[in-house]
């Protein structure tokens, strides 16, 4: 008897955790972030050392899911634009340019790191202080996106 309740009570647990997770009242905005087969780790922003000025973002990207994406747009909370940015060569120069979609597919790993691919949030709001967190969104061709925490560091902090 106590053996039937006892299961009779994981069943109802089970029932309601599957009911949880179907349910309807989920938030749209949740449904539709997160891109399949991609992860994203090891996010950082440093703030510049004149407040205001453009911070950039690096973070790890891997990316393991069967259709083949393009990476092209980019939003930071806090900020009121964000642009992926490359350094490439353009007039003899080795300068800092938009970047040209990337192409993904699966197994690729990419690495946004200093002195090469990284994100850069324009208008960065003063409540963006070091030790704090804001968080960022990848946006792929299609239109799908996925968005990740990012840990705020100082200007001179390490990258
Ligand atoms: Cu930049």
């Amino acid at each position: 008897m106590k053996a039937k309740l006892f299961a009779a009570a994981i069943l109802g647990a089970t029932l309601a955790l599957s009911a949880c997770g179907e349910s309807p009242e989920q938030p749209a905005a949740q449904q539709t972030t997160g891109i399949p087969g991609m992860k994203i780790s090891n996010a950082r922003m440093v703030l510049a050392p004149v407040p205001g000025n453009p911070a950039a973002i690096y973070f790890d990207l891997a990316y393991d899911g069967d259709q083949a994406l393009a990476l092209n747009r980019a939003e930071v909370k806090g900020a009121k634009s964000a642009m992926f940015h490359d350094y490439g060569e353009y007039d003899f120069k080795v300068q800092m340019m938009e970047m040209l979609p990337v192409p993904l597919k699966k197994g690729d790993k990419l690495e946004f790191k200093p002195g090469g691919k990284h994100l850069m949030a324009m208008d960065v709001s003063p409540d963006l202080k070091p030790g704090g967190t804001t968080e960022a969104t990848v946006i792929v061709s299609g239109g799908a996106r996925q968005t990740f925490p990012v840990e705020i560091r100082a200007a001179g902090d390490e990258r």
